[in-house]
């Protein structure tokens, strides 16, 4: 496997060979065969209305693809792909693995903080990005940071009008020669715990099978119309199932600039859409507001929803509110995903996250000592499996930690099992706020805290929330008299470059941090301080 990354032992390889979990084939095979069998009809539709055939997406992702070529790109080579949901971004992503040429996959949310070191931890060498974000950030000014900062990207590519830069790189097609299925096709970026980025390399037959598994079970076909509503970098609208596995069905991926629901709601209305997925606050608006708004939504069957918890009082209105079928979804892009069923009882789907996708998807779930705890107790998951990482990309010391020694990965989820299989999930054991779906690594944002000069300490907690499920406090000891100010730090953390996602909500000072018995932070008491429970 590409240096820096875990291969899965010999003999599960196997096993998940023979079981046909892993085919031997690649991502690209997506588009190829769509474009054999079905040709003229739809592949994908732009929120402008602009449409492209399965051959005109599958032509377009040869020319790119020979065009990186000529740009000097070449097997293996690794990149930054920031794109908005843009035609662009499924017709480079196909270039690319036709290129064998490595994305990693950054959300448009994320600014110089979070794309530096991406590009240095991959040794990315090139930069792919757009324009804007169509509300007005400008990404050209983002690459030019980037540039600077980091010497391995030499190359920048802009979808849309480039500047100084190139545009995206087109050439008459060429043969190129198959990827390996079973070595990395991209980089999957981890909601992460830590202070720094961590990449989740997948390959093309465990991503393929995460596409395919997930179309199956959620009733995909030819007939689907899947609205792309989240970020298309993320692995819930990529293929979980997402347009990947709407395309391994062959059926039709529109793109939504945003998910709100005057956007959203158009583009159902207006592209017969059939499903979509979302975030709890994002479902939970689309609720609130249909009533008061005339979109006809009568073509939506099937709505998905995850990222984070969503709770069952909501959960159990989806029908009557939107008029269709609720599937929670709990993954994670470390690899396993857990559906509820579409032919659940609506208990189900309404009280819990989902039952694992794969029969080979391998559950434990262990006490604070690593302890299995009895049937239908609470205790954080831990998971191998066909389509669960075995290792993050070049971090062996974090690895150490992240995985157990027969290679389960810690998700730091906290969760019940249902005799069915069906997980709830019930906190967490992980340093991280679930901010409606995003994820925020509370390390990584105190170390930006700890920058500032009158911070002399910091601790960040999430606090419970009605719509985004948590909102972010940072807490702060500060060093001389005068303490900033909420707006002084938002400020000073946008300065250094940090994603608009991650920015406190509250910020609150104290003379000095509760502690636990061993004399960490207590996280818990700072999170009892904002909800003022005792005990
Ligand atoms: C998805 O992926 P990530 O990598 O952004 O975040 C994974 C984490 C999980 O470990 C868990 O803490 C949380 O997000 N999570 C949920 C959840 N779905 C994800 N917590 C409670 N309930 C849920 N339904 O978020 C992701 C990837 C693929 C499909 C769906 C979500």
């Amino acid at each position: 496997m590409l240096d820096g990354c875990v291969p899965w032992p010999g003999a599960l390889a196997e096993r998940y060979r023979a079981e046909g979990y892993w085919a031997e084939q690649t991502l690209d095979v997506l588009l190829r065969e769509g474009a054999e069998q079905h040709a003229d009809r739809t592949a994908l539709v732009a929120a402008d209305g602009t449409r492209f055939t399965w051959a005109e997406l599958d032509a377009w992702a040869d020319r790119i693809a020979a065009g990186l070529v000529a740009a000097g790109l070449a097997p293996q080579d690794r990149v930054l792909v920031q794109l908005p949901n843009v035609p662009e971004f499924v017709a480079l992503f196909f270039g690319l693995m036709r290129a064998q040429v490595l994305p990693v996959l950054a959300l448009p949310a994320h600014r110089e903080s979070e794309i530096v070191p991406l590009c240095e931890l991959s040794g990315a060498v090139a930069y792919f990005v757009a324009e804007d974000d169509g509300a007005g950030y400008d990404y050209r000014d983002l690459a030019r940071t980037v540039t600077k900062a980091v010497p391995s990207v030499r190359q920048v590519f802009v979808a849309g009008d480039p500047a100084e830069f190139a545009p995206l790189p087109e050439a008459d097609p060429i043969d190129l020669p198959a990827a390996d299925p079973f070595e990395p096709a991209l980089f999957l970026l981890s909601g992460g715990t830590t202070g720094t980025p961590k990449l989740i390399p997948r390959t093309h037959s465990d991503y393929l099978y995460n596409a395919r598994a997930s179309a199956e079970v959620s009733g995909f076909s030819s007939d689907t119309v899947y609205l792309v509503a989240l970020p298309a970098a993320h692995n819930f609208a990529l293929a979980s199932p997402g347009l990947l596995g709407a395309m391994s069905t062959g059926g039709t991926v529109v793109l939504a600039p945003d998910p709100s629901a005057d956007t959203a709601f158009e583009l159902i209305e207006r592209d017969r859409v059939t499903v979509t997925a979302v975030v709890p606050p994002i479902a939970l608006l689309w609720m609130d507001v249909v009533d008061f708004m005339d979109a006809d939504l009568s073509t939506l069957e099937l709505l998905q929803v995850g990222g984070a918890k969503f709770n069952p009082e909501p959960a159990s209105r989806v029908r009557e509110a939107l008029g269709c079928d609720l599937q929670q979804v709990f993954g994670m892009a470390e690899g396993l995903l857990n559906f509820t069923r579409l032919d659940d009882t609506d208990e189900l789907k309404t009280t819990t996250q989902g039952a694992p996708l794969c029969p080979a998807d391998e559950l434990l779930v262990v006490d604070e000592e690593g302890e299995p705890v009895g049937p239908g107790e609470s205790g954080e998951l831990l998971t191998r499996g066909p389509y669960t990482l075995r290792g993050y990309y070049r971090a062996a010391e974090h690895n150490a930690r992240a995985f157990t020694a027969d290679g389960y990965y810690r998700s730091g989820d906290v969760v019940r099992q249902l005799p069915s299989g069906h997980l709830i999930v019930e906190g967490r054991r992980k340093d991280q706020i679930n901010r409606g779906g995003e994820k925020i690594p509370a390390e990584e944002l105190e170390n930006h805290l700890l920058a500032h000069p009158a911070v002399h300490d910091a601790a960040v907690v999430g606090m419970p929330d009605e719509v985004m499920g948590e909102r972010t406090c940072a807490f702060i000891v500060v060093k001389g008299e005068k303490a900033p100010t909420l707006r002084e730090v938002t400020a000073f953390l946008r300065e250094r470059g940090v994603a608009a996602y991650k920015l406190p909500d509250r910020l609150e000072v104290l003379e000095e941090f509760p502690q636990t018995k061993v004399g960490k932070v207590s996280k818990v008491a700072l999170v009892r301080l904002l909800t003022g429970e005792n005990g």
